[in-house]
Protein backbone atom coordinates (compact mmCIF):
# COMPACT_ATOMS: atom_id res chain seq x y z
CA UNK A 1 0.00 0.00 0.00
CA UNK A 2 2.45 2.20 1.04
CA UNK A 3 4.49 1.47 -2.14
CA UNK A 4 1.55 2.91 -4.37
CA UNK A 5 1.27 5.73 -2.44
CA UNK A 6 5.39 6.87 -3.33
CA UNK A 7 4.61 5.60 -6.82
CA UNK A 8 2.00 8.40 -6.83
CA UNK A 9 4.27 10.19 -5.70
CA UNK A 10 6.53 10.96 -8.04
CA UNK A 11 5.07 12.37 -11.28
CA UNK A 12 3.18 15.16 -8.93
CA UNK A 13 6.87 16.64 -7.36
CA UNK A 14 8.30 16.29 -11.02
CA UNK A 15 5.33 18.79 -12.01
CA UNK A 16 5.78 20.62 -8.82
CA UNK A 17 9.95 20.97 -9.87
CA UNK A 18 8.98 22.28 -12.82
CA UNK A 19 6.15 24.78 -11.87
CA UNK A 20 9.16 26.45 -9.78
CA UNK A 21 11.63 26.60 -12.61
CA UNK A 22 9.42 28.14 -15.01
CA UNK A 23 8.38 31.05 -12.19
CA UNK A 24 10.92 33.66 -13.60
CA UNK A 25 9.64 37.06 -14.91
CA UNK A 26 9.14 36.17 -18.51
CA UNK A 27 7.93 38.71 -21.19
CA UNK A 28 4.46 38.11 -21.36
CA UNK A 29 3.18 40.94 -24.01
CA UNK A 30 4.79 43.96 -25.46
CA UNK A 31 3.51 47.70 -26.54
CA UNK A 32 4.29 47.95 -29.45
CA UNK A 33 3.86 44.37 -30.31
CA UNK A 34 7.00 42.51 -30.54
CA UNK A 35 7.51 42.48 -34.16
CA UNK A 36 4.93 44.40 -35.48
CA UNK A 37 4.78 47.21 -37.71
CA UNK A 38 3.74 51.09 -36.07
CA UNK A 39 3.33 53.69 -38.46
CA UNK A 40 4.65 56.56 -36.45
CA UNK A 41 7.91 56.52 -33.72
CA UNK A 42 6.47 55.54 -30.27
CA UNK A 43 6.15 57.85 -27.46
CA UNK A 44 6.98 55.34 -24.88
CA UNK A 45 7.95 51.22 -24.74
CA UNK A 46 5.49 49.14 -22.17
CA UNK A 47 6.26 45.65 -20.99
CA UNK A 48 4.25 42.93 -19.17
CA UNK A 49 5.86 39.88 -17.21
CA UNK A 50 4.44 36.88 -15.80
CA UNK A 51 5.65 38.22 -12.59
CA UNK A 52 6.17 41.17 -10.31
CA UNK A 53 9.24 43.12 -10.70
CA UNK A 54 12.46 44.90 -8.16
CA UNK A 55 12.64 48.01 -10.10
CA UNK A 56 15.86 48.84 -8.96
CA UNK A 57 18.02 46.28 -11.58
CA UNK A 58 14.88 46.17 -14.34
CA UNK A 59 16.11 47.90 -17.32
CA UNK A 60 15.22 48.50 -21.11
CA UNK A 61 17.07 49.99 -23.44
CA UNK A 62 16.01 50.88 -26.96
CA UNK A 63 17.79 51.78 -30.15
CA UNK A 64 16.41 53.05 -33.98
CA UNK A 65 17.62 51.68 -37.20
CA UNK A 66 21.36 53.33 -36.86
CA UNK A 67 21.87 51.40 -33.57
CA UNK A 68 21.28 55.32 -31.86
CA UNK A 69 19.73 55.09 -27.72
CA UNK A 70 16.31 56.43 -28.39
CA UNK A 71 15.17 55.82 -24.61
CA UNK A 72 15.49 58.18 -22.01
CA UNK A 73 16.87 55.27 -19.43
CA UNK A 74 14.77 56.06 -16.52
CA UNK A 75 12.42 52.75 -16.65
CA UNK A 76 9.02 53.29 -14.75
CA UNK A 77 8.08 49.74 -12.88
CA UNK A 78 4.77 49.10 -11.28
CA UNK A 79 3.84 45.40 -10.40
CA UNK A 80 4.81 43.24 -13.55
CA UNK A 81 5.05 46.37 -16.03
CA UNK A 82 7.66 48.21 -17.02
CA UNK A 83 7.47 51.48 -19.03
CA UNK A 84 10.24 53.46 -20.92
CA UNK A 85 9.50 56.71 -22.63
CA UNK A 86 11.05 57.04 -26.18
CA UNK A 87 12.48 60.56 -28.28
CA UNK A 88 11.33 60.11 -31.94
CA UNK A 89 14.07 58.07 -33.63
CA UNK A 90 12.64 57.99 -37.34
CA UNK A 91 11.67 55.24 -39.07
CA UNK A 92 13.27 51.54 -39.34
CA UNK A 93 14.03 48.62 -37.26
CA UNK A 94 13.87 49.33 -33.68
CA UNK A 95 16.13 47.03 -30.83
CA UNK A 96 14.77 46.37 -27.29
CA UNK A 97 16.93 44.86 -24.97
CA UNK A 98 15.44 44.51 -21.48
CA UNK A 99 17.03 42.75 -17.94
CA UNK A 100 14.71 42.52 -15.30
CA UNK A 101 14.73 40.58 -11.26
CA UNK A 102 11.77 39.36 -10.78
CA UNK A 103 10.34 38.99 -6.75
CA UNK A 104 11.50 35.78 -6.38
CA UNK A 105 15.28 37.07 -7.01
CA UNK A 106 15.13 35.64 -10.04
CA UNK A 107 17.02 37.69 -13.36
CA UNK A 108 15.83 37.27 -17.24
CA UNK A 109 17.04 38.98 -19.95
CA UNK A 110 15.96 39.05 -23.79
CA UNK A 111 15.50 41.15 -26.72
CA UNK A 112 13.13 41.99 -29.43
CA UNK A 113 12.47 44.54 -32.48
CA UNK A 114 9.92 46.16 -34.09
CA UNK A 115 9.09 48.16 -37.05
CA UNK A 116 8.52 51.95 -37.33
CA UNK A 117 7.05 53.26 -41.25
CA UNK A 118 4.49 53.32 -43.42
CU1 LIG B 1 12.21 32.68 -11.04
Amino acid sequence: MRRFLLIGLAPLLMLLTMAVANAHAMLERAEPRVGNKVAAPPREVTLWFTQKLEPAFSAITVTNSVGERVDSGKARVSGNQMSVSLRAGGSGTYHVNWHVLSVDTHTTEGNFTFQVGQ
